[in-house]
């Protein structure tokens, strides 16, 4: 059984990070360790939260770990704690991850800015990272930030699509997925470009009116189960986009717990389709 690693925080209450990476990445029929990067009661779009970093216990699970050699087939990060702890991590790959995949999940930013607690300066960390990683999957905010661009969302052509696409690239990543593009007013997707087939991928699915946290996290999941089971980068962005849209589905009559996150369980039982 491949062994996947996911490494970002507990949300106790809103369907983001761990709570659904483990089932989605599971339900892959992989392995699925953690390491979570900080505890909260709930996310911090929810306007009152309680925060508990665990920045301190990455190096301590990590020097057990290099006791047993624990390796992994890939290593997925999300939501990142703190600056501090992007580092660590970054040690955590140079430690851990030459034999895996490395998925970085740049969750930082969207709507035009940075989530509540981040300093201003913690794209530019996220950018160690980001050089670091096979494939990063970040929204059109955090590629602007990764880019020192501005954020414009009217401005996303498809020809600027792609050339975000390759600019991101050019950090030293050979992969890179934008989420969150759209083709026209019912459509929303995402692109990918494999560096070194030089060649780029869009997919789109239905647009819902109404936008539902934690989507992201769902989709960057899916794409590390899909490509952990040996999926290729067009195939994995597919995968993630019409999922992420079957869990918006069957979320849509019930807008008032947008902050809930989506209904994904119901989901669940389509992801033995998605294998290649
Ligand atoms: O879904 C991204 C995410 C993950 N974890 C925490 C968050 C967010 C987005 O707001 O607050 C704690």
């Amino acid at each position: 059984m491949k062994r996947v690693l996911t490494i970002q925080d507990i949300s106790c209450i809103g369907r983001c990070s761990l709570t659904v990476a483990l089932p989605i990445i599971s339900a892959f029929e992989v392995e699925t360790a953690v390491i979570p990067t900080a505890v909260l009661s709930q996310h911090t779009a929810f306007d009152h939260f309680y925060f508990r970093d665990l920045t301190e216990e990455i190096p301590q699970i990590a020097a057990e770990w290099k006791n047993d050699n624990e390796c992994f087939d890939a290593i997925y990060t999300g939501y990142m704690g703190s600056e501090h702890q992007i580092d660590l991590v970054s040690e955590f790959f140079d430690d851990f991850g030459s034999e895996s995949l490395t998925v970085v999940d740049p969750a930082m930013a969207d709507n035009g800015s940075l989530y509540t607690g981040f300093p201003d300066g913690f794209a530019q960390s996220m950018k160690k990272l980001v050089k670091k990683a096979d494939v990063i999957i970040p929204n059109l905010t955090e590629s602007c930030l990764l880019l020192d661009e501005e954020y414009d969302p009217s401005s996303f052509t498809r020809d600027r699509i792609i050339q975000t696409l390759k600019g991101l690239s050019s950090l030293g990543c050979p992969k890179v997925i934008i989420t969150g593009i759209s083709a026209g007013t019912n459509e929303l997707g995402a692109a990918g470009f494999d560096s070194e087939k030089n060649e780029c991928y869009f997919h789109y699915n239905e647009r819902f009116l109404q936008n539902f946290h934690g989507t992201g996290d769902i989709f960057s999941s899916v794409v590390t189960g899909s490509m952990v089971r040996g999926a290729d980068l067009d195939r994995a962005v597919k995968n993630a986009v019409d999922f992420t849209s079957l869990c918006i589905r069957y979320t849509v009559h019930d807008p008032d717990r947008r902050w809930y996150g989506v209904n994904f369980e119901p989901a669940l039982k389509e992801i033995p389709n998605m294998l290649p």
